[in-house]
């Protein structure tokens, strides 16, 4: 369909084919939409660059979203190379694998905000780049986890990060709106990623997952795609501020 037709988007986060962003990425394209990608650092390039190549993104940038200068340096890019931007999508998320487990009591000042940094701020600091290039209005998407909601075994200093995420979200729909610019979030099931494997007992949360949502199954990153597409373009003209679950329902049981 030509549900993306003439649109241009930044994809952020996609670490391989099983990424998240991927799953959004190939329904973004696969609707006629045209993407640049950013990867975090070399040896991410490797994987990113045939994925990209797979979708006819010409564009695709180092980014490290603790690195100020490197994100400044997508949207230079950006800018120089299309002149303007009309989505986002936001898949970047990290906290030390060692406090993915026991209590999240014991987490560290240092692990904290560097969890917030890169999982919530990250955001906000693309968001106001991404503002700048946005001419025609605009939509950007981030991604969450019920983990933000309600305690979720293990899940600790992220559950805290992504309801701060969350948070923000509703802020800048509101700072944005008037420019015609979208803010939403996609609170997803859980997925079997690279991001997931740092998380205690994921199996475990799959299986959960698996016997309680109403739909009793898990979700898949191109059923994430889908429903981001709706956010990304006209058929989500008037959603913002949401946190839409795509979790076959789990968060009116869990
Ligand atoms: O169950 C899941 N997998 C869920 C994931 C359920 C609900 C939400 N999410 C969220 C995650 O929290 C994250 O925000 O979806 C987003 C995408 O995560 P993913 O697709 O599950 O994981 P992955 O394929 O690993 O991509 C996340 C990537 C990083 O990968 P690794 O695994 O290498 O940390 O985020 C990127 C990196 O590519 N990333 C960064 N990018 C730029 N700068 C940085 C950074 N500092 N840190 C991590």
């Amino acid at each position: 369909s030509g549900l993306m037709e003439g649109k241009r988007g930044l994809i952020m986060g996609v670490a391989n084919d099983r990424s998240i962003a991927w799953g959004i990425a190939k329904a973004a394209a696969e609707a006629g939409a045209e993407l640049a990608f950013t990867y975090q650092g070399d040896s991410l390039k490797k994987r990113v660059d045939p994925l990209a190549e797979q979708l006819g993104a010409k564009l695709v940038l180092p980014c490290d979203v603790t690195d100020a200068a490197s994100m400044d340096a997508v949207f230079e890019t950006l800018e120089k190379e299309w002149g303007k931007l009309d989505f986002v999508v936001h898949a970047i998320a990290f906290a030390d694998k060692a406090e993915l487990k026991g209590r999240y009591v014991d987490t560290s000042l240092d692990n904290f905000l560097m969890s917030m940094n890169i999982s919530c701020y990250s955001f906000t600091a693309i968001a106001q780049r991404a503002e700048k290039l946005m001419h025609d209005g605009g939509s950007m998407v981030t991604l969450t986890y019920y983990g933000a909601e309600k305690v979720m075994p293990h899940y600790n200093v992220m559950g805290v990060a992504k309801a701060a995420l969350e948070a923000s979200v509703r802020y800048m729909a509101e700072d944005l709106g008037k420019r015609n610019i979208r803010v939403n979030a996609i609170s997803a099931g859980p997925i079997k990623t690279l991001a997931a494997s740092g998380i205690g007992d994921f199996r475990y949360i799959l299986k959960w997952n698996e016997y309680n949502a109403p739909m009793r199954r898990t979700v898949t990153i191109d059923e994430v795609g889908m429903s981001a597409l709706y956010l990304l373009s006209d058929m989500g003209k008037a959603v913002t501020g949401e946190v839409h679950h795509v979790d076959g329902g789990y968060h009116v049981v869990g």
